[in-house]
């Protein structure tokens, strides 16, 4: 078993999942190890438990906020962490009764979850923590690590009974510290305990920054020396064509709204599918990939391959564009499969994923020529005829007592939520991790697993560059290019005096950026007004 940068390889579950945070959410009926909860987490040398492997729906929204995030705490250098000069000490005010929290430092936050990583949880907790305390401690250690804990029911109770000082206000010489009684109540102190597990595998497993890898520049000096670059992509890198993404505001989830679904995300989810596969062949036809072109993003990743620095693409992207621009197949994973083909879901008969395209035009559901005879039995009223192939032979799953709807229906090869990942992802992601030697994430909100989980995984001297339109507030991305691909990719290769191939590359070349830096190793990107 390989573990890099405290994280265990061997972990990237097979199915494909919503996280978020880099955590799993539930899914109905099944029960799950939500990653950063299993007690084999906080093993205290950085490994974590591999993630349960089946798809689920996105959690509502994290109850442990890393708010950390963005403050660069995470900063690393060669230098181990210096141990905490006393323990946590928190006084109680004689007068108003509160307890007065010592002020949190971002270099005591950064210090914190270094010596965790460094040192171990056993380490951490016997330096940190006093052998007298209440749930106060836990709370404050949570924050320490650089967490807010979001349930407001929860911080009320809490400062019912704190105090913040100012940052700036002197320590105070007049509280005492001999009041251990605990203020809150029991199931309080024991949401206290597992917010504060959460938080402790969540510092276990998320990289350090970089500390010297904050520039534009020193991307395009690295661009320039890396053999082996990995780049991960998402949606984001074929939205200029006019293929929406998922998330966004005007994105795909937000067009399928008016349908009454419970959740948008159901319209790829593999039950259902099998269940009514009709929820998916309404909106079909709104994913459906155009073909032949590919946008400038697209062709920045040709490049890459042109100079041989193309390790692999990890694409999540189904609509199989990396084929138009060139991308050698060897060279892309298809994460979440694509339109490419299609198969029978009964019988399994696999056939060119555009043979189905006139059915998902026209909203029809597009039958196994095999399955067909079957099917009629089934559902006689069925008016819809079979796609590709003759038709008419012997059901191979004939006997099926309760018949789905799904019987004989043939669905595009893409991974729904819930269905394993393309075999290809397993065999070439582990050696890839271990292999690249820049990482370059585009695109994407990183909110599917175990794609997601892959930034987590590089070895820790690799550099991780974001380029996106929005941050991604749950990663840790040594420098953050926020803007459109297609522009921050231009501006790129404008620095690199490299040229992207793509039709649109003799007016690109000559455009101007605006290049902001607004907070450390963060630059928005945005194209100069003429
Ligand atoms: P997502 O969750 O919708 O996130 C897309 C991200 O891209 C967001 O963070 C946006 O800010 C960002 N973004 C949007 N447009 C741009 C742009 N022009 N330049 C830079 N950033 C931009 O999508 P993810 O890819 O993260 O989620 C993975 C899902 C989406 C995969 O399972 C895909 O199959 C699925 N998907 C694929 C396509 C496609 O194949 N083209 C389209 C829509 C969804």
């Amino acid at each position: 078993m390989t573990t890099v940068f405290g994280s265990n390889v061997e972990g990237l579950s097979h199915k494909r999942r919503y996280s978020q945070n880099g955590e799993q959410a539930k899914v109905a009926g099944d029960k799950k190890t939500r990653l950063g909860e299993s007690s084999d987490n906080a093993n205290g040398n950085g490994t974590y438990a591999s993630a349960d492997n089946v798809l689920q729906v996105p959690s509502k929204g994290d109850e442990l906020q890393d708010v950390s995030v963005g403050s660069h705490a995470h900063d690393t250098d060669v230098l181990a962490p210096v141990a905490p000069q006393k323990q946590i000490s928190i006084g109680k005010d004689r007068h108003t009764n509160k307890y007065v929290f010592p002020h949190i430092s971002r270099d005591d936050l950064v210090n914190a979850r270094k010596f965790l990583k460094y040192y171990g949880l056993r380490k951490f907790l016997d330096s940190y923590l006093p052998e007298e305390l209440n749930s106060l401690y836990i709370y404050f250690l949570i924050k320490l690590l650089g967490f807010e804990i979001k349930d407001r029911e929860m911080v009320n109770a809490i400062y019912k009974h704190v105090e913040l000082p100012e940052p700036s206000a002197p320590p105070r010489k007049d509280l005492i510290y001999n009041d251990f009684e605990d203020p809150l109540e029991k199931r309080h102190a024991v949401r206290l305990i597992k917010d504060l597990q959460k938080a402790i595998n969540k510092v276990l497993c998320t990289r350090l920054r970089l500390s010297n890898f904050t520039t534009p520049d020193a991307f395009v000096e690295r661009l320039q020396s890396a053999k082996s670059i990995l780049v991960l992509t998402g949606a984001g890198v074929s939205t200029s064509l006019g293929i929406p993404d998922f998330r966004s505001s005007e994105g795909f989830y937000s067009k399928i709204r008016h349908l009454g679904l419970e959740d948008p995300q159901d319209v790829f989810n593999y039950d259902i599918f099998m269940q009514d596969p009709s929820v998916f062949y309404n909106i079909a036809h709104l994913v459906l990939p155009p073909e032949n072109i590919y946008s400038p993003l697209h062709g920045f990743i040709k490049m890459l391959q042109d100079k041989g620095k193309l390790l692999r693409n990890y694409t999540q992207n189904i609509d199989n564009l990396e084929s138009y621009a060139g991308i050698d197949p060897e060279k892309v994973v298809q994460c979440h499969g694509s339109f490419a083909t299609a198969s029978c879901t009964t019988c399994h008969w696999k056939l060119p994923g555009d043979k189905i395209f006139e059915n998902i035009r026209r909203l029809e559901l597009p039958l196994c020529p095999y399955c067909y005879m079957k099917r009629k039995e089934f559902f006689p009223n069925d008016s819809v005829i079979p796609s590709g192939g003759n038709g008419g032979s012997e059901d191979i799953s004939a006997g099926l007592n309760t018949p789905l709807k799904s019987h004989g229906v043939l669905k595009p090869d893409i991974t729904f939520f819930g269905e394993a990942l393309p075999s290809k992802f397993h065999k070439t992601i582990r050696e890839d991790i271990l292999k690249c030697d820049l990482l370059v994430c585009i695109g994407t909100s990183l909110k599917v697993a175990p794609v997601s989980e892959i930034v987590n995984m590089v070895p820790s001297h690799v550099p991780q560059i974001l380029i996106n339109r929005d941050p991604v507030k749950h990663a840790e991305f040594d420098l953050n290019l926020l803007g459109y691909c297609d522009d921050v990719a231009t501006l790129i290769a404008q620095k690199c005096s490299w040229d992207i191939p793509h039709e649109r590359w003799n007016t690109l070349k000559n455009k101007k950026f605006n290049c902001i830096e607004s907070d450390r190793g963060v630059y928005s990107i945005t194209p100069k007004e003429d």
